[in-house]
């Protein structure tokens, strides 16, 4: 009884951003993926995507859109003018608040959230993010008529002795449907800082990834455990013919000066480069991700804006308060330290 009222709580989770394949029992049916659940998801999420692009598309150059659309990705060098670069920077490498962590494998994450009061301290950053073609870019890249969310974010590579590696380094996609996240690289990233890395065109829901997709969710219901695609974030294995059966040979590695910009589709293949050694990447980091299956574009006001900032925090405190009621050590743990 238990059990039906949990799957029949979860059926309105199929319109939703849920991907869990071991939680979720709608999301992870056997029998419902069978049917195809999975690939009316993926298809009609990829869709309703390419619908809300279309009505941003005045935002941005073609050029850029031909790349996104052909690459899954755009990379701008030098994307700064050389008088605000060097102010964005300084702001990025000087600026301390409370902040959060993430310890994942050997890697810590760290990140400052670049809200209204921090962006009141920081007005070369801010008017990189107010630019309008930085905008336009962020919304049609994002899919949405709102910006994404923004960060200072530092990863800082092995730096947690006798951990497993980090997860981040296996090439995988985010999530059933496309999603934008963005680097804007402060310092060069060279091929020893674990540069961002993207197979390129692997965010096209073609028929071979649809295939691919539905036989590791099926290999997944009959027992084939790997705890990150299980989460639905799907892992390229290449001991398990992976790169074969999607024909990719694997990651671009974008190891690029600094004043770059990255903006990805994170639901094509993508991982974290191998680091060598303790070394630390740091960039402003974009997040955007909402309903996929809302077709609307929507919009934002600078209240709106600071109602989502204000429930980001409350999400952070949120999980760490849940956490250590169960005696458990929270997955974004509060600092005020930055490690440098
Ligand atoms: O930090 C990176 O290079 C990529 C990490 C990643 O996979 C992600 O942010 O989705
Ligand atoms: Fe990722």
């Amino acid at each position: 009884m238990a059990s039906l009222i949990k799957t029949l709580a979860a059926v309105p989770s199929i319109f939703t951003t849920a991907k869990n394949f071991r939680d979720n029992p709608i999301i992870g049916s056997p029998t419902l993926n069978r049917l195809g659940l999975h690939s009316f998801r993926v298809t009609l999420a990829d869709w309703i995507f390419k619908f809300r692009q279309a009505c941003l598309a005045h935002l941005v150059p073609t050029e850029d859109r031909a790349a996104f659309r052909r690459d899954g990705f755009i990379l701008k060098r030098d994307y700064l003018a050389p008088d605000l670069f060097p102010k964005v920077a300084a702001e990025v490498m000087d600026y301390e608040a409370e902040g959060w962590e993430c310890h994942q494998g050997d890697t810590i994450t760290h990140r400052l959230l670049l809200d209204e009061t921090a962006l009141a301290k920081l007005p070369a950053i801010k008017q990189m993010l107010d630019a309008p073609a930085f905008r336009g870019l962020m919304k049609w890249t994002g899919g949405k008529n709102e910006m994404p969310l923004f960060y200072i974010q530092r990863i800082h590579n092995h730096v947690l002795a006798d951990r497993p590696d980090d997860p981040q380094k296996v090439l995988h996609s985010d999530t059933f449907h496309p999603t934008m996240k963005a680097w804007f690289f402060i310092r060069e990233v060279t091929p020893e800082t674990g540069p961002f890395s993207y197979a390129p065109g692997t965010h096209a829901l073609t028929k071979r990834r649809l295939d691919w997709e539905n036989k590791r969710v099926a290999e997944m219901a009959a027992g084939f455990k790997d705890g990150y695609s299980l989460k639905g974030s799907l892992r390229v294995l290449p001991e398990k013919g992976d790169m074969e059966a999607l024909g990719i040979a694997g990651g671009q590695s974008m190891a690029v000066p600094a004043n770059t910009l990255v903006v990805a589709d994170t639901h094509g293949f993508h991982a974290r480069g191998h680091a060598t050694g303790e070394i630390t990447r740091i960039e402003i980091w974009a997040y955007s991700r909402g309903n996929p299956f809302n077709p609307f574009v929507g919009f934002e006001t600078g209240l709106m804006r600071r109602i989502r900032h204000y429930f980001v925090r409350r999400w952070l405190v949120s999980q760490e308060t849940a956490a250590t009621a169960r005696g458990k050590l929270p997955a974004w743990r509060r600092t005020s330290t930055i490690r440098t």
